[in-house]
């Protein structure tokens, strides 16, 4: 092999040039404010003691941020030359420096204050694709023969990778536009007497460890087949109402939020959730009755379900009796008493006491059809999921946590349990088997909401232990021991919890 120095340095140039493409785009695609050079930027000027700082800013004023940009470009440029010009030689050597950039820049994104884990994910994915297309490139440019200078390929080949790396990057600019401006739009929302939500107290135990009976939105289990947050302008929004009814409707966020508005509390559970785990949250859901828009629209006799589509095209199919009965099924533009998180379903998504979120929460819905389940299949029933799905009685140990080592003595045991719509009117806990011992219930404001409990577990003495719990709802049927996985309607079996007192 001939390199040739200027080609293996444009290799260089374009593999770090497309890696940043790369970077913009999951910046875009993930609402990272700061994209790697930025990230690293900012570390800087963290990391540099206070003379320099202030030598910056006499030579270079109110430019001094401008400049620094400009350097760690210029600096990566030199970088990147040389990356491609050693690869030529050494490839691993050469790959070994991109990943040593890609790393720096991680770390600055990582470390950056109230970052979380997306924000590394520009930085990682700009190596990725550099460390990737480098050797790639360099096999096309350094001409294998002296005959051979392959002009033409070179050119071709730069080119694209060159405008695909804008493509990417402007891609990536013009999403997170549209999502801040969104997050403008949702904070500027004019909700009808925003409620500030009380979590009723008779329902909070208070206990350390427990999981707390309203779950805030930040820390609420985020589940749904969207690669990145479908953006939905509340302005544009508008819901077809439609199928088997007498009178199909089209209803605006405005001509929503003129309707009668209810603030309800509903747990929300995932039919992924296993035994124990925790793909279940519960809030404070404001709302229209979807069975209020259903009676103006008429359902036809002979439709027995809801086929309601998301923006994205996902679908979900609900019985209609569950959306006409006299629960809370809603149409929610509110999640504890903020605008939907745009994650959630912003501007408006279905909430609907009782049933796994596969068949009932479509979130970003846009679409309501009437009509009948011989006639429609939803998302999830093709790929190995029931049609129906009402949420089984289950119940959480939370604390202890699995694994603990507590003090011998009284032992505090506690946890949450649900069976939404029937309501809980038991809880028993076990130790290695020994007899159910009846649990204390905290209050239950509305059998749509999961249900804390607590049991003192007294004189424990050293050793290691089990301790097991199953709900009786309000119907008086008993959680199954039967251990079920959660396909196809939900995981069953008594959540079990090892510990060890000494
Ligand atoms: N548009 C859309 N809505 C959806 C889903 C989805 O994939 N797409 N997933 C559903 C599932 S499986 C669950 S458990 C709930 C989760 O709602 P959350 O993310 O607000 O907790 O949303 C439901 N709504
Ligand atoms: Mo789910």
């Amino acid at each position: 092999m001939t390199p040739t120095l200027p080609r293996s340095a444009l290799a260089g140039v374009l593999a770090a040039g497309a890696g940043l493409g790369a970077a913009e785009l999951v910046a875009g695609l993930f609402s990272v404010r700061e994209t790697p050079v930025e990230a690293v930027g900012a570390a800087f000027i963290d990391l540099v003691p206070p003379w320099m700082k202030d030598l910056a800013i006499q030579l270079f004023g109110t430019n001094d941020k401008l400049f620094l940009v400009i350097l760690i470009v210029v600096l990566l440029g030199a970088l990147s030359v040389a990356a491609g010009i050693i690869a030529a030689f050494r490839r691993g050597l050469g790959l070994v420096l991109l990943v040593v950039l890609a790393a720096v820049a991680t770390l600055a994104a990582a470390t950056r204050p109230g970052a979380g884990v997306t924000n590394a994910l520009p930085s990682l994915a700009a190596g990725l694709v550099a460390v990737v297309l480098l050797p790639f490139l360099l096999d096309r440019f350094v001409p294998k023969r002296e005959s051979d200078n392959g002009r033409r390929e070179l050119l071709l080949n730069a080119g694209a990778v060159a405008l695909g790396s804008l493509l990417a990057a402007g891609a990536g600019r013009l999403w997170l536009g549209r999502r801040l401006g969104l997050e403008d739009a949702r904070s500027a929302l004019n909700l009808p007497s925003p409620p500030t939500p009380q979590p009723p107290a008779i329902a909070e135990l208070g206990l350390k460890g427990l999981s707390t009976w309203q779950t805030p939105n930040d820390t609420f289990y985020r589940i749904d087949t969207a690669l990145s947050v479908p953006l939905v302008d509340p302005n544009e929004w508008r819901l077809k109402v439609h199928g088997m009814v007498e009178k199909p409707i089209e209803l605006s966020l405005a001509d929503l939020l003129k309707r009668p508005v209810v603030h309800s509390w509903a747990t929300l559970a995932c039919v992924s959730n296993e035994v124990g785990g925790d793909l279940i949250g519960n809030a404070q859901w404001s709302g229209v009755r979807i069975a209020e828009v259903l009676r103006e629209a008429g359902p036809l006799a002979g439709a027995d379900a809801v086929k309601s589509t998301s923006v994205d095209g996902w679908t979900c199919g609900t019985p209609l009796s569950v959306l006409t009965d006299a629960r809370d099924s809603l149409l929610a533009f509110a999640m504890n008493g903020a605008p939907l998180p745009l994650e959630h379903g912003f501007p408006v998504r279905m909430v609907v006491p009782g049933l796994y979120g596969y068949v009932s929460a479509t979130k970003w819905v846009v679409d309501i059809e009437v009509t009948r389940f011989d006639r429609f299949d939803a998302y999830w029933t093709p790929r190995g999921w029931d049609e129906q799905a009402p949420i089984k009685t289950q119940s959480r140990i939370d604390v202890p946590r699995s694994n603990a080592t507590v003090p011998a003595g009284d032992v505090v045991v506690a946890g949450v349990a649900w069976a939404q719509h029937r309501g809980i009117d038991k809880v028993e806990v076990r130790v290695d088997e020994g007899p159910w011992q009846a649990a204390r219930l905290a209050g239950e404001p509305t059998v749509d909401s999961w249900r804390q409990w607590t049991w003192q577990w007294t004189g424990a003495t050293a050793g290691s232990y089990k301790l097991q719990v199953r709900a009786t709802d309000a119907e008086g049927d008993t959680q199954t021991d039967q251990l079920a996985p959660p396909a196809p309607n939900g995981a069953s079996g008594w959540h079990t919890v090892s510990v060890k007192v000494n």
